[in-house]
């Protein structure tokens, strides 16, 4: 046998990083970063669970199908950057982010926080009905048709679809938020192996839990699988509105300030 058991694997490693990241610091940063999105995720698994069969009636799908693409697009701005504004709650209740330098905090949410927005999305996507949380109801990828993106809004749902398939608990979710959010790699960071070194005791921190939720290592590989997709929507979703803004250059002024620093 060459390789040792994943388990055995994941102790080795866990046991190598032990001089400066211990089980103790693990579970430390599990509850911080658990706590940080429990408190800034919008929505309450059991709001949205009690909103489930609050869908969208075709009439009022048809009415908003026949809105101006510029009033859909504000309207998604605006909702996305309320989003936005709890991504970056979520950032600063991470242990170890506000030691970042501000230019450092700056750039990790620009890059990072459609990224985390994308995966708490599954929280807020219906698969037995393909509808996501807009504006109070559950609404189907059609809802969005006067925004003129259809192959945004489908590649949106898809990735939707396949990550409720992962069935991430809320613990994996917040630490693969804070993973991608504490990305090194992100271009013009001046601190980046500080960074690194948070990401890699929050990777750790995921590890242990997906090997305590008896999951595997299979998990995670999935999870790292859906990055490039994401990263699509992230580079499509500025693509449509830069030809947005040609089109309207009004109504893209008007966008919240917010969305237009983060993606501007
Ligand atoms: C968050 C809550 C949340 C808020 C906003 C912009 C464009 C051209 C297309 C939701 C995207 C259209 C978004 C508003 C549409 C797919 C966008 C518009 C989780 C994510 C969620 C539900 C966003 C999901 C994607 C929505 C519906 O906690």
């Amino acid at each position: 046998q060459l390789l040792p058991e994943p388990s055995l694997l994941t102790h080795t490693l866990l046991g190598a990083l032990s001089d400066d990241c211990s089980l103790l610091d693990i579970e430390r940063i599990t509850q911080n970063v658990v706590k940080s999105h429990i408190e800034t995720c919008q929505y309450s698994t059991e709001e949205l669970k009690r909103l489930t069969w609050n869908l969208y009636t075709p009439e009022e799908t048809r009415s908003f199908q026949l809105k101006s693409a510029e009033w859909m697009w504000q309207q998604c701005a605006v909702h996305i950057t309320n989003a936005i504004q709890y991504v970056v709650e979520f950032a600063k209740r991470i242990s170890g982010f506000m030691d970042l330098c501000q230019n450092d905090q700056i750039i990790l949410l620009k890059a990072g926080c459609l990224e985390v927005l994308l995966i708490r999305m599954c929280r807020a996507y219906n698969s037995t009905n393909n509808t996501l949380f807009f504006n109070g109801k559950f609404a189907s990828p059609q809802f969005f048709k006067a925004l003129g993106c259809d192959d945004l809004v489908n590649a949106i749902f898809e990735l939707a679809k396949s990550l409720c398939r992962l069935q991430l608990s809320e613990e994996e979710m917040a630490l693969f938020s804070a993973a991608i959010l504490l990305s090194p790699d992100r271009p013009w960071l001046t601190e980046s192996q500080q960074v690194q070194k948070l990401q890699e005791k929050i990777y750790l921190a995921l590890q242990h839990s997906l090997h305590m939720g008896g999951g595997s290592q299979e998990k995670l590989d999935k999870m790292a699988s859906k990055l490039p997709q994401m990263k699509s929507i992230c580079n499509l979703h500025i693509d449509k509105l830069e030809f947005f803004r040609l089109l309207h250059p009004e109504t893209a002024f008007s966008f919240p300030p917010l969305y237009r620093e983060v993606f501007g």
